[in-house]
């Protein structure tokens, strides 16, 4: 096993890696670029080397700086990752030039996936099934078009060269065709240099099912079950999920095998991908090989139980499967969904901007995100603007897709625009949970999947949110403190019991009847709002009936009204009203640390009952606080005795202050 290797990547990849690496003792050496210098996986690494200015030409896709660094370090072998120079031969035939291994598939292999005309006769060769059509060396035009005649209509012309949905044309009728021709013909020499074309029957309603294969250097061979990357938009996965649903066993096995006959057929060594079209009928068709690992391998680490990234070290280093086929075990479904800055609404453009705000789910045995950032980090254009992988796993889909929901709707992001609210479309979709899959599923179900998440605009629920708060007067969600004077502010059952912790649950109903659930935590002088997976931070005065809110940094007024149910807003021409309920607080109860009375936010001690050695009741209340202008009660949470008491009246505290220690008994 190495010792050392070096990533030659970065973001969640990076990381990724880094982490299996280390669980292995192997240490790493990250590479960084100018935009970079502070990633989340140059912190995570053993050592760190700058390779050039933010543009990935001049850092990660600079060869000679990636094997200088590699030498400076003494890596003994370099991680691709994916993307990058994961599938660049000059890059790997350098590794090896240089005695640095390189943790990938020979240079043979990833040549020979290079061309798709190649690779289709390869696995011709290996009998592994191909569409019908025409992948031979003759490109005479007259030739191709007899071809086209012969295979029938319709018909996909593509380029040998192509990728990723580029130089690829549908021809519908022998007359289209010449033109068509021309035209792919001009797009693939533009794009890629090369203008030799294949062509192919149409499939029109087809799946995209992968099949992860492992090959060691010793002829060994194994496939790690399948997945379903069905559902993308202009060729970019959005979900994944693993296994595929609704494949019989028969179809399984037998498009492992071919996939394995395909490693075979190249002397594959390390992770591949084998893609397949599943047609309509059952029938399944070698796509594509991608010789190197996958963004959505961690649906296939959750199924199996493996970390795909360890065997990939480890074959690397020569040792032989960790497993074979009869060895391999299949649990539960697991699904995967790609978080983006991006905005679904502008043509999914990418956004750029800092993560003012990141909360992501829990993480368990059923919920990873795999992620290269942290709060406060900035999104650059200068990279892909993945945030982040979220992968559930459970015993069913049906399981794993209600996990996908909660851990979406647990999933929030302030600063810039995300794709979060369209993910929480697609997993809501009916005909996803009906398992409705293929490649046009998207254009499809355009409607469903674009639709709004709330026919009300998160900025009205903000401000009747907050208007509902700081008024005062709402019967917001909180316990009634406890009555010892009821003359004293603190008998009014609308203030904010404080030592749960400082959030806040307020139902609206808006005009539609829709209900809202606005959760609002506040810290320091500023709220948080978490909506449809967007967090807005937010400051807010209330002078009389004039709310004035700066909502993720964009300021504004309005007159505001409320009555004993209803929360009107003035804005300009637009009057929104809401409808409020009252909840119990009970949901915030946080009872994590009861015998430490915490300051929940920033503020003013206003006055301190409790003494050391006093002996209290649940509900008596120990301290006074002023924040946001108003005043807020600090109960016992229970029978206890006052052991110490940290603060005075006139203090000014911190959020998180130990205010008192209580002890239980007297
Ligand atoms: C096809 C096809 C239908 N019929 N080939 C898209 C890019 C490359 N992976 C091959 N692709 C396709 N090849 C035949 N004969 C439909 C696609 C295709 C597609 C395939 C997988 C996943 C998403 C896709 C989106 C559009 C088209």
């Amino acid at each position: 096993m190495f010792n050392k290797i070096l990533i030659a990547n970065r973001g969640e990849i990076a990381c990724r890696i880094i982490d299996t690496a280390h669980k292995m003792g192997v240490r790493c050496v990250a590479l960084y670029s100018d935009a970079d210098k502070n990633a989340l996986h140059v912190k995570k690494a053993d050592e760190a080397v700058y390779i050039g200015p933010s543009p990935s030409k001049d850092s990660y896709l600079n060869m000679d700086n990636i094997l200088a660094a590699a030498k400076q370090t003494g890596a003994q072998a370099i991680h691709p990752g994916y993307g990058f120079m994961s599938e660049n031969v000059d890059f790997a035939k350098a590794c090896i030039d240089n005695n640095i291994t390189f943790i990938g598939p020979p240079v043979g292999a990833i040549d020979a996936m290079g061309s798709k005309s190649a690779a289709k006769e390869i696995m011709t060769d290996a009998g592994v099934p191909l569409v019908p059509g025409y992948h031979g060396e003759e490109q005479d035009p007259a030739f191709l078009k007899q071809q086209s005649v012969q295979i029938g209509y319709p018909q996909l012309l593509k380029a040998a060269y192509g990728g990723g949905g580029k130089g690829m044309r549908v021809v519908w009728n022998e007359d289209e065709f010449d033109s068509a021709l021309a035209s792919t013909k001009r797009e693939a020499i533009a794009g890629f240099g090369n203008d030799k074309m294949l062509i192919e029957r149409y499939l029109t309603k087809p799946r995209h099912v992968e099949i992860q294969v492992f090959c060691d250097n010793h002829g060994n061979a194994v496939y790690l079950s399948e997945r379903d990357c069905s559902i993308q938009r202009r060729h970019q996965k959005v979900i994944e999920e693993a296994p595929a649903p609704n494949l019989s066993d028969e179809t399984r096995v037998a498009m492992g095998e071919a996939a394995v006959a395909a490693a075979k057929a190249i002397d594959y060594q390390g992770a591949g991908t084998v893609e397949f079209l599943f047609d309509e009928d059952g029938s399944f068709y070698f796509m594509e090989m991608n010789t190197r690992l996958q963004v959505e391998h961690p649906v296939t680490e959750m199924i199996t139980g493996l970390d795909l990234v360890a065997w990939q070290l480890k074959i690397a280093s020569g040792e032989i499967l960790p497993l074979n086929q009869s060895q391999v075990t299949v649990k539960g479904h697991a699904i995967e969904v790609r978080v983006y800055a991006e905005d679904p609404d502008n043509e999914f453009l990418p956004a750029t901007g800092v993560l003012s705000y990141l909360h992501q789910p829990t993480q368990s045995s059923h919920v990873r995100v795999d992620t290269g950032v942290i709060q406060g980090d900035e999104v650059s254009s200068f990279y892909d603007p993945m945030i982040s992988k979220l992968i559930v796993w459970d015993e069913s889909r049906e399981l794993a897709i209600a996990r996908m929901q909660r851990a979406l709707e647990d999933y929030s992001i302030g600063g810039l625009k995300t794709n979060l609210g369209f993910l929480a479309n697609l997993v809501d979709a009916q005909p996803f949970q009906d398992i409705e899959l293929d490649t046009g599923f998207i254009e499809k179900h355009h409607d469903l999947l674009f639709a709004p998440r709330s026919t009300t605009g998160h900025t009205a629920l903000i401000q009747a949110a907050l208007t509902c708060v700081l008024s005062n007067t709402a019967q917001v969600a909180c316990a009634p403190v406890q009555q010892h004077d009821p003359y004293s502010p603190w008998a009014a059952t609308n203030g904010w019991r404080l030592n749960e912790s400082a959030s806040h649950l307020v139902e609206l109903k808006d005009e539609h009847d829709i209900e809202h659930l606005v959760k609002i935590t506040v810290s320091g002088s500023s709220f948080t709002f978490e909506l449809d997976g967007q967090a807005y931070i937010v400051d807010a005065t209330l002078n009389n009936d004039y709310l004035t809110t700066t909502i993720n940094g964009h300021k504004s007024s309005l007159l505001v009204e409320t009555t004993e149910h209803q929360i009107s807003l003035f804005n300009k021409k637009e009057i929104s009203h809401f409808s409020r309920k009252v909840h119990d607080g009970s949901e915030f109860e946080d009872h994590s640390n009861d015998d430490s009375l915490i300051a929940p936010m920033h503020g003013t001690i206003v006055e301190v009952t409790a003494t050391p050695g006093q002996v209290v009741k649940e509900g008596e209340v120990l301290v006074i606080m002023e924040a946001m202008k108003m005043e807020y009660a600090i109960s016992a949470p229970h029978d206890g005795t006052v052991s110490e008491v940290f603060f005075a009246a006139g203090d000014m505290v911190q959020d998180g202050a130990q205010l008192v220690e209580l002890c239980h008994g007297e």
